[in-house]
């Protein structure tokens, strides 16, 4: 049987190579008889791009945030789009946490005092601002942005969230419609935003403002949500107390004022770098293709 042609964009390790051309005949560049195209990367795909493969009829993405797609271009065209939801969620959960905690008891810097000698030379590192108890705000209360509030729950925070219309959560968490006001009343605010033209800024000089100097912002979601010219200023004056960063407009040459910053933790879009994960997010990839493939439906729609 003549396996279905398909074209593959971004860089994807042997174990998914493996599974794809088991099942595919892999093309990298566009083209007639092409029905899928299996896409990894933060890779604009726009509607003049679609328009150079006739024959498309998924675009199978490798990431839950779908953003770099034209959604309504892929729908016009009839073109279905889906994503990998679900398998990734523990692990950004977990780097917002460890990042949250990491950058308010300064553990890289801390690590850096040891392997200097400074411990022994100075004495003990200076004390810092405790975690537990602190007031929580979640940017976004999706799957992803409840991992987060149910993990900080446990770390005995109330949990006070900004959604565009209030969420079934555990008795006690506080909907906000209005995020400038979430902003004024939360010691870290955790961004877990989708990306897309809905939330672009959506962390605005206004609500950078409102965190004020005590405050710590976490972006695991898109650079894209933030203001992020506001946001350097607010780091450099110190009108904002600190940020911890997976993600950036510009990525990955990220600006480089970020670099310069020590109230800054940065991390290089790895929330869900990790082995368990990536490989269920290429089985979840290539078990959407197998389906449009098989005429069945897809497991992760997005369109
Ligand atoms: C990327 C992500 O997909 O899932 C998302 O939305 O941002 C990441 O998991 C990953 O970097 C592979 O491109």
């Amino acid at each position: 049987m003549t396996k279905p042609d398909i074209l593959l964009i971004g860089s994807y390790p042997d174990w998914d190579m493996e599974g794809l051309r088991a099942g595919y005949t892999l093309h990298t560049e566009p083209g007639p008889g092409i029905r899928a195209l299996a896409m990894k990367g933060h890779w604009q795909m726009d509607g003049a791009f679609m328009d150079r493969l006739p024959d498309l009829g998924l675009i199978a993405n490798f990431g839950v945030g779908y953003d770099a797609i034209d959604i309504a271009a892929a729908t016009e065209r009839g073109i279905k789009v889906t994503n990998t939801p679900d398998v990734l969620t523990d692990d950004v959960a977990d780097l917002a946490v460890g990042m949250l905690i990491a950058a308010t008891r300064h553990i890289p810097q801390a690590d850096a005092y040891v392997r200097a000698g400074r411990w022994a030379a100075d004495g003990d590192y200076p004390l810092l601002r405790k975690v537990t108890g602190k007031r929580a705000g979640i940017f976004g209360l999706g799957r992803i942005g409840r991992a987060i509030a149910d993990r900080l729950a446990a770390f005995h925070m109330p949990i006070s969230y900004y959604s565009r219309a209030p969420k079934e959560t555990p008795a006690g968490w506080t909907h906000y419609a209005d995020p400038v006001a979430l902003a004024a009343e939360v010691d870290y605010l955790v961004v877990a935003l989708a990306g897309g033209p809905e939330t672009a800024g959506l962390v605005s000089r206004e609500v950078i403002a409102a965190l004020g100097p005590k405050a710590m912002l976490v972006n695991i979601s898109r650079g894209s949500t933030v203001d992020e010219g506001a946001l350097l200023e607010a780091l450099e004056s110190g009108a904002l107390g600190s940020a911890a960063l997976d993600v950036f407009a510009s990525e990955p040459d990220l600006d480089s004022r970020f670099l310069d910053l020590e109230n800054v933790l940065l991390q290089p879009h790895q929330a869900s770098a990790t082995v368990e994960t990536r490989q269920a997010m290429g089985q979840l990839q290539r078990d959407n293709m197998a389906a449009f493939f098989a005429d069945k439906p897809l497991l992760t729609p997005v369109n």
